[in-house]
């Protein structure tokens, strides 16, 4: 049934047997390499412009004129009261923690980039994992509160995707059980919750301006809050905990200042941000077209009453039904050169020192376990086309109609795994063989 989806859908199929797929000796579908996370970059002219300016200016950091308009652009883009800017969104999560006073364990989901779990743990505070909803990906209040000890003092939400976590629920447990609640919303620039613009929940949320990210500062991040005492303290916080004046120190604190060059970054690419959006949108509804009506391959849609950054393409494929396992997918398509990526594979406790520390958490969270072996990201962006996104689509409806063949011939052949798939700990051992590590 899907070999016909194949044809019907391209007049000139772009692999016709599966001898032809790269990862079986075929030539690759996609001449360069295609990465999830290219970054998007705005007008050159404008960026270059604002890089002389700051070199003549000879001012490189440290509170200069770039770093405090785009606090104020994104604080009226949120309209949030409150906007710092910071070096990355690991160091403005670890600030945020301590200014809020966390101690003790702080209830996160599993599924989600490391530095969430990263950032308590680096301030001795331990991350204890909450499952998910399988719907949202994102944490499941009605599990929070039965991980709530005496040692509990807060919660952090994470808005996988953009998509936000159920506030209310979070907001009513975090108050009731006297908690404090700070949201990742490192995916969430420019996005909406219910009507009101992500950054406006919980004591603060902390966005990424990562090159990855579709709003970029090469590397950043912001801390967003309504609340001036905190807005004060994390002032402090994120410059050694100088106040006004020279030499004087009254707080301890950090170096999480963001650059003027970052600054500069983030102010051109705010002036392309709805066409980045726009792009992203474009891209999303193609691939939803292009990959509809496949079995076992559910497509994460995003609710477009909200506003939404669409930077993320995300699959769910269910082996079950499909009948090829997602990371044979993904060693197809890398194969082809499109790198599309599993985040947040293998799941955070599943990672160091989570593992080691707590090695049956896996126990209490099923749908974590579940959806971290099914899900898998296709490039998007600026730096993505139709024609490309086309052919994405076309290989994975190939290998869906091959799938038995594929998965045969993938166990049989013994086929080298490509390296960025190793598990840590398989890539240790195949290092181990080739003599790479003593
Ligand atoms: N919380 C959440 C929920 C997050 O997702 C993140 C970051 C954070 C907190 C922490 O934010 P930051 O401290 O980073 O501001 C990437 C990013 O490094 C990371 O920022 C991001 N989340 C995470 C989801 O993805 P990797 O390990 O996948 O990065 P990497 O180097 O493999 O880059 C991805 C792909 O992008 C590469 O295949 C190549 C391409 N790329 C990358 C860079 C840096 C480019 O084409 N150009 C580039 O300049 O973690």
């Amino acid at each position: 049934m899907t070999t016909k989806l194949v044809s019907t859908l391209s007049p000139q199929p772009i692999k016709r047997s599966i001898n032809q797929l790269a990862i079986f000796g075929g030539q690759p579908a996609l001449k360069e390499k295609l990465h999830v996370g290219r970054p998007n970059i705005g007008n050159r002219e404008r960026l270059i412009r604002r890089f002389n300016d700051l070199l003549d200016r000879r001012w490189l950091t440290n509170d200069g004129p770039y770093i405090y308009e785009l606090e104020r652009q994104i604080a009226e883009l949120v309209g949030v009261k409150h906007c710092i800017g910071i070096c990355n969104a690991t160091i403005a999560l670890e600030i945020t923690i301590r200014a809020l006073g966390l101690t003790g364990e702080v209830i996160v989901p599993s599924f989600t980039f490391i530095a969430t779990a990263h950032a308590l743990q680096w301030q001795e505070i331990t991350p204890v994992f909450c499952d998910i909803d399988p719907q949202t990906h994102n944490l499941d209040p009605r599990k929070v509160e039965a991980l709530i000890t005496p040692r509990t003092s807060g919660i952090i939400g994470v808005h996988v995707w953009g998509r936000g976590c159920n506030v209310e629920a979070l907001s009513e447990i975090a108050e009731r059980r006297k908690l404090k609640l700070i949201f990742d919303a490192a995916h969430a620039f420019g996005c909406s919750y219910q009507g009101q613009m992500i950054g406006n929940f919980g004591h603060a949320e902390i966005f990424s301006f990562h090159a990855t990210k579709f709003f970029n500062t090469f590397e950043g991040g912001a801390i967003v809050t309504n609340d001036d005492e905190l807005m004060a303290k994390i002032r402090l916080m994120k410059n050694f905990g100088f106040s006004s004046g020279y030499d004087n120190v009254i707080y301890i604190g950090t170096n999480g200042k963001m650059s003027e060059i970052s600054a500069a970054m983030g102010l051109t690419n705010l002036e392309s941000l709805d066409e980045f959006i726009a792009t992203n949108y474009q891209n999303y509804k193609q691939y939803q077209a292009e990959l509809q009506g496949l079995p076992g391959v559910k497509f994460i849609t995003y609710n477009e009453q909200e506003k939404n950054n669409y930077q993320y393409v995300v699959l769910e494929i269910d082996e079950q039904i499909t009948g090829i396992h997602r990371d044979q997918l993904v060693q197809v398509l890398h194969a082809e050169n499109v790198l599309a990526r599993r985040y947040f594979y293998p799941g955070c406790h599943r990672m160091e020192p989570y593992r080691s520390y707590f090695p049956h958490s896996g126990l209490l969270l099923p749908e974590t376990e579940k959806l971290v072996q099914r899900v898998i990201l296709l490039p998007t962006g600026t730096a993505v086309g139709a024609e490309e996104i086309s052919k994405i689509a076309h290989l994975i409806r190939f290998v869906l109609a091959h799938d038995r063949q594929i998965g045969k011939k993938l166990s049989c052949n013994n086929h080298p795994k490509i390296p960025s798939l190793l598990g840590e700990s398989e890539w240790y051992a195949a290092s181990l063989v080739e003599g790479q590590l003593s």
